[in-house]
């Protein structure tokens, strides 16, 4: 095994300056819409991202154990679709958890990971590249909700998009279809995409993975009236609220709201907000999908889906797809 020359955190980064996300503009819009909703990237401050981590170690919510599980009993197959030396891409790396059980075996040359958040993103990176002395990895500042460039282009390298977590559920089915289109734009012909679904399963084990044992779902779900609370200036009063979550059947899908317990009047900075009882802040949904129906939605994108790889109970999957030639 060759070890490169590289100083122990070198990293490459690239800033493309992601529009600041208008937090108060669009919570405003939300609550003051017929039917309110906030949007689900809101969850994510410090503290909500703390509770998302104690959602995963909850003994209902499957979702994180198993597809790290099915990461890990198939990473040797998996890399027989992914050529060594490739650039492996990863929109909205986070923490790059899920990553390191696949670099070894892999062995991609670049790994870019992608994020929002600057500091974080610099961090993280220099922690792998510290880790994998023999891997290039060049970070990249970005909304991977927006138009997602390459810093550079190299027409002869496999590019591989990686997108594990279910996070492609968050996205409304049309939206879905676009996202992996501009992945497709990116990874270019020959490229591929290796991602992680949530499966549709009996509602029963899916309501009590979004209203687990220990709460932490429910917290996280109210986390977002604190965070308003503490940064724009609102009144909510948190015992007047509740969480709720149920799987939507006819639109495949886990509902969360946030439910006013009672008839009331919230100040969100100089606006008043009515509720009526039982009214509700819808605030995320979870889209469930098929196998079929999820590589029905990959080639509406141009993805051709040449595996799919599951766990002994179907409650999760990992896709690998590819993008044809011609
Ligand atoms: C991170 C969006 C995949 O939908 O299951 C977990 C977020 N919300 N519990 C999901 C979440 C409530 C999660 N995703």
């Amino acid at each position: 095994m060759t070890i490169k020359d590289k100083d122990n955190d070198d990293i490459q980064f690239y800033d493309f300056h992601p529009t600041p996300t208008d937090f108060f503009g669009e919570v405003l819009d939300g609550l003051m819409n017929e039917k309110k909703f906030i949007p689900p990237k809101f969850f994510y401050n410090e503290k909500g991202s703390k509770i998302f981590d104690a959602i995963c170690e909850s003994p209902e919510y499957y979702p994180t154990r198993t597809e790290i599980e099915i990461l890990q009993n198939n990473a040797a197959e998996i890399s027989k679709y992914i050529d060594a030396d490739c650039l492996l891409i990863e929109p909205g790396s986070g923490s790059s958890q899920k990553v390191r059980l696949l670099l070894d075996t892999l062995k991609p040359s670049v790994y870019m990971p992608m994020d929002i958040s600057k500091d974080y993103l610099i961090q993280i990176a220099k922690d792998i590249s510290t880790e994998y002395r023999w891997l290039d990895v060049h970070a990249a500042c970005i909304d991977y909700t927006d138009k997602i460039k390459l810093p550079y282009n190299l027409d002869d390298v496999h590019k591989v998009a990686f997108f594990p977590g279910s996070s492609i559920g968050n996205f409304e089915p049309s939206d879905a279809i676009k996202f992996l289109e501009n992945i497709a734009d990116i990874v270019k012909p020959g490229g591929g995409i290796l991602i992680g679904v949530d499966l549709k399963k009996n509602s029963d084990v899916l309501n009590a993975a979004y209203n687990d044992s220990t709460g932490a779902t429910a917290d996280f779900n109210l986390n977002l009236l604190t965070r308003i609370n503490e940064e724009l200036d609102a009144d909510f009063d948190l015992n007047n609220f509740e969480h709720s979550a149920y799987y939507n059947d006819t639109k495949g899908r886990v509902e969360m709201h946030l439910k006013s317990k009672k008839h009331q009047t919230v100040s969100v900075a100089d606006k008043d907000i009515s509720f009526l009882e039982n009214e509700t802040i819808h605030t995320e949904n979870s889209y469930k999908y098929t196998l079929h129906e999820f590589q029905d939605l990959l080639r509406a994108a141009g993805f051709e889906p040449l595996r799919v790889w599951t766990d002994d109970n179907d409650l999760f999957s990992v896709h690998y797809c590819n993008l044809p030639l011609n």
